[in-house]
């Protein structure tokens, strides 16, 4: 399960609750611990975490302007973001840089996004090929220098690494930022270690970065913290987040250890590089972007108390979902506003489709009887199906795509809005946008 969705969901337990009691923010922690065991968090770490976030949520009081359940979500972002350590601030200006780590963790790929990312920051960039083992290594590198748009230097074969760092110095002496590219090694051992000393003193690195792959998971942290003791480490790059499950265990393990986090990788591409902040990298998870401005929108939105009392089921019909359709195109933060009300994981129907996605319809809705827009079941019916597409001037597909849409939008509503009437606080939210 990702990460981010799983912590979403605990979330929706308390934001989706109509009362927010010591069982609903066990039941919550319960369910983050799930969520973080499977990311490969280590296990230690998720339990003083919980525990921490059980204790402030139950006992500090919410500041004020808050409410019980944007108290407890701000507790979880806050205690969250302190587990992942500091925003990393990387130094700019002339300067060495030495890439350490083992076989295959994304060591070159790395080092030229970040001779890329240093030549966004206005500093003349190259790299040195100093991986004397892997026969295609220097290749590698030279052609992810070029598409980098820095500076290359590879010496001719047979010459031995560390000559090579003593060389490419020079060689690069124009250049801001010299990055070093080592061979990797299977395994952490003495012999790696000699090497790594070798190659420090030859280079002669102002910073040194460990590259270590998301799918660690939590021997990530070990890793980091044996390169640190051999070498010293300034920060950690923890690539592939985009493809592992794992990333919350590396994140959390590599920051345990007190190294900090530096960069993540995101793709193979070469614009696939973060820079890590925990705050904007938490928001994310929890999917509230600005959790203070997402407070003072719920309530001007929403004005809790009257949402309260709006608690009845709610019916879905064409015409409200299509307006709650533009209502999202229209005003994407709400989809906070939403979440902090329980629906955590916004179908894709409901705020991604496109402007002529929209006008189409809108103008199928508009093509419908009265009728069908108040019985959707009627939709089903082929035969209507087809002389509304004509109606609106759309294809058959068109109209079975918002067939499917709504139904899938049904459903979710049903699922977590059975109980405090989402629908109804949906109108009320969207009143005045019916269509005419
Ligand atoms: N999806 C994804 N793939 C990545 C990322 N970073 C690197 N890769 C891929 O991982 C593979 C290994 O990357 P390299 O950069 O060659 O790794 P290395 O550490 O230099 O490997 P050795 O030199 O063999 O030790 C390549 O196929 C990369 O495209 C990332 O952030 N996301
Ligand atoms: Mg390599």
């Amino acid at each position: 399960m990702d990460l981010g969705a799983g912590i979403r969901r605990a979330l929706a337990r308390v934001t989706g609750a109509a009362l927010v009691d010591e069982k609903t923010v066990k039941e919550m922690a319960k369910e983050l611990q799930r969520a973080m065991i499977s990311s490969d968090v280590n296990v230690r770490l998720v339990f003083e975490l919980t525990k921490r976030i059980e204790e402030r949520a139950l006992r500090e009081k919410p500041v004020s302007g808050f409410g019980a359940r944007e108290h407890v979500v701000k507790v979880v972002y806050e205690e969250l973001q302190k587990m992942l350590g500091e925003k990393f601030e990387p130094r700019l200006g002339k300067q060495k840089i030495m890439m350490v780590g083992l076989f295959g963790q994304g060591k070159t790929t790395s080092i030229a996004k970040i001779a890329k990312f240093y030549k966004t920051k206005g500093l003349r960039t190259g790299v040195i090929a100093a991986d004397i083992h892997r026969p295609a290594a220097a290749e590698q590198l030279q052609t992810l220098a070029a598409q980098a748009g820095c500076a290359f230097y590879g010496a001719p074969k047979g010459a031995a690494a560390d000559k090579i760092a003593e060389q490419g110095v020079k060689a690069l002496s124009g250049e801001d930022v010299i990055i070093l590219d080592s061979a990797g090694r299977s395994a952490f051992d003495e012999t790696l270690v000699k090497e790594l000393k070798a190659m420090n003193a030859a280079f002669g690195p102002d910073a040194k970065y460990l590259v270590v792959s998301a799918d660690l998971g939590q021997v990530a942290g070990k890793q980091a913290e044996e390169f640190h003791k051999a070498v010293g480490i300034d920060g950690v790059i923890i690539t592939k987040m985009d493809g592992s499950g794992k990333g919350g265990g590396a994140l959390s393990s590599v920051a345990a250890t007190g190294a900090k986090v530096a960069f993540i990788g995101t793709g193979e591409k070469l614009d696939a590089l973060e820079l890590f902040d925990p705050e904007k990298f938490v928001a994310r998870l929890c999917g509230f972007p600005d959790l203070e401005t997402l407070v003072a929108k719920a309530k001007s939105a929403g004005e809790e108390e009257k949402l309260k009392e709006a608690l009845e089921e709610g019916k879905l019909d064409y015409e409200v979902f299509l307006s709650q359709m533009k209502a999202m195109k229209k005003m994407g933060p709400l989809k906070g506003v939403l979440q902090m009300m329980g629906a955590y994981d916004l179908p894709e129907e409901m705020v991604g489709k496109s402007e002529e996605k929209m006008k189409k319809f809108e103008a199928i809705v508009h093509s419908m009887t009265k009728d069908e827009r108040k019985d959707p079941e009627l939709m089903r019916n082929r035969a209507r199906q087809e002389r509304v597409a004509k109606g609106a001037g759309a294809k058959l597909e068109d109209v079975r795509e918002l067939v499917s849409s709504f139904d899938k939008v049904e459903k979710m509503m049903k699922g977590i809005g059975r109980n405090r009437g989402l629908m109804k606080r949906f109108e009320k939210m969207f009143g005045g946008m019916k269509l005419g």
